[in-house]
């Protein structure tokens, strides 16, 4: 996977790219990051990347021609590159988009500051655009960053161990079970007997009803589209049944 960041404030995402999982995944050449700094393309004096918007209001707007230069002198891999725009307007960002886009050669992101960018340049330029959530930043450089996190860890060699990226949450549609780890007491607070049983099928099981407790209490509404096999959805019936799942 090659990503390619288009950005006034290249430093944003260099800062969180030199540490992690990320960095770790630059140096073992599994994904390949670009940095483009827009202003680069600004042209006069000032280096201006914004302006007033035609028509009035408050705000500045992006102007096209530094996107447009910016975008041009990105280089294309392969056939599958796609640009990408982050914005509030976007089509939701989510675990199954994420596993969509970990297919691609490449992906172009392009973060706008201030009221966004100019309107021909979406038209003329942008594939995709993806929010990724209902909340407003100051700028599509997080959004791009969750973007890249998100979908990074999804390519085969990236974490760490294989197995974890399945087990992980979400990768069921359920919410992760409670984890322990010493010590066996902390507080007062027990760790659940079970898990230092030593009983693995056990443990898996009383794994699996924990993920299914939590994700019918704090978000009924992953039920939906989780993976569910015919005893999940016989123990969800049953803890439905129990006045409050304790
Ligand atoms: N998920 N923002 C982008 C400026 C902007 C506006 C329109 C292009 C077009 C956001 C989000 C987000 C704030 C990033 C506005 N750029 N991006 N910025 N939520 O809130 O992705």
């Amino acid at each position: 996977m090659r990503y390619d960041v288009l950005t006034i404030f290249p430093e944003m995402i260099r800062g969180y790219l030199d540490e992690g999982i990320l960095a770790r995944a630059v140096k073992r050449n599994l994904i390949k990051i670009g940095i483009t700094d827009i202003r680069a393309f600004a042209k006069g004096t000032h280096k201006n990347t914004d302006d007033r918007p035609f028509g009035g209001g408050d705000g500045m707007v992006m102007m096209p021609d530094p996107l447009y230069q910016a975008l041009d002198s990105v280089p294309r891999v392969g056939e599958e590159s796609l640009v990408l725009l982050l914005t509030p307007q976007g089509e939701r960002f989510d675990q199954a988009m994420a596993w969509e886009l970990s297919t691609r050669e490449q992906l172009i992101l392009l973060c706008g500051r201030y009221e966004g960018i100019d309107e021909r340049i979406r038209k003329l330029c942008v594939d995709r655009e993806l929010s990724i959530g209902d909340y407003v930043l100051s700028g599509g450089e997080l959004a791009a960053l969750v973007l890249m996190d998100a979908v990074s860890r999804l390519i085969p060699g990236v974490l760490g161990g294989d197995k974890s990226t399945q087990e992980d949450s979400f990768e069921d549609g359920l919410l992760e079970y409670p984890q322990y780890t010493r010590p066996r007491v902390f507080m007062g607070e027990e760790v659940p007997a079970i898990l230092l049983s030593g009983d693995h099928e056990k443990i898996r099981r009383w794994r699996r009803v924990q993920s299914l407790k939590r994700t019918l209490d704090k978000r009924p509404d992953l039920l939906e589209k989780a993976r569910l096999t015919p005893q999940d959805m016989a123990m969800l019936e049953e803890l439905k049944g129990n006045a409050d799942g304790n």
